[in-house]
């Protein structure tokens, strides 16, 4: 990953350039990025139909309480607002659809409000065949404002830890629908 405080574009993983494109970033001053990667034993169609659905995040994202469109139809621009599970230093995230592409297999939505430390929030999610096999490798990518107080360090590792827990219950969730 990439967890380094640098102004312009920032890359990720030892990935491919058609992957790495979309997992570059501008990063601000106070801002800071990373990756994770997540391989699954299903394939990417499967896997899809689940990060497709920007209106159903609580589908595997076990924080995610309820999810509400605000506006759109789950085209680029729709708007959700997320309510978290209690336990959590938050209750609820407006966020906006920037990429959906069903044929490259890209989602990406932005943070644009709610009552939590992760403004400026923005990720991409990118899904790929594994090389053998029919498995799917999933990258999630993300750039955010390091919180006044912390560190770009503590901010990564907040941040990695929610999208790996993310990406296991993905992982968890495709795969048993291939039983
Ligand atoms: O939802 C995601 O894909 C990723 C993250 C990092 C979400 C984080 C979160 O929803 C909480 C889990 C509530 C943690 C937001 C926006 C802020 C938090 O503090």
């Amino acid at each position: 990953g990439c967890g380094t405080t640098m102004s312009g574009p920032c890359a990720t993983s030892p990935v491919p350039d058609s992957v790495a494109r979309y997992h570059t970033h501008p990063v601000g001053p106070d801002q800071c990025c990373s990756a994770v990667i997540q391989q699954i034993n299903a394939p990417i169609s499967t896997v899809w139909s689940v990060v497709r659905r920007f209106d159903n995040p609580q589908a595997y994202k076990h924080f995610v309480k309820s999810c509400n469109v605000l506006v759109g139809n789950g085209d680029v621009g729709t708007l959700r607002e997320i309510h978290v599970i209690s336990g959590l230093p938050a209750a609820r995230s407006t966020e906006r659809l920037e990429i959906l592409d069903d044929e490259q297999h890209v989602m990406s939505f932005s943070v644009v409000g709610g009552d939590h430390r992760l403004a400026n929030y923005r990720s991409v999610t990118t899904l790929h065949p594994t090389p053998a096999g029919n498995g799917t490798v999933v990258v999630e990518s993300y750039v955010v404002d390091i919180p006044p107080g912390n560190t770009n360090e503590e901010t990564c590792v907040f941040v990695d830890t929610i999208v790996k827990c993310n990406l296991q219950s993905l992982a968890q969730i495709a795969e048993n629908k291939l039983r």
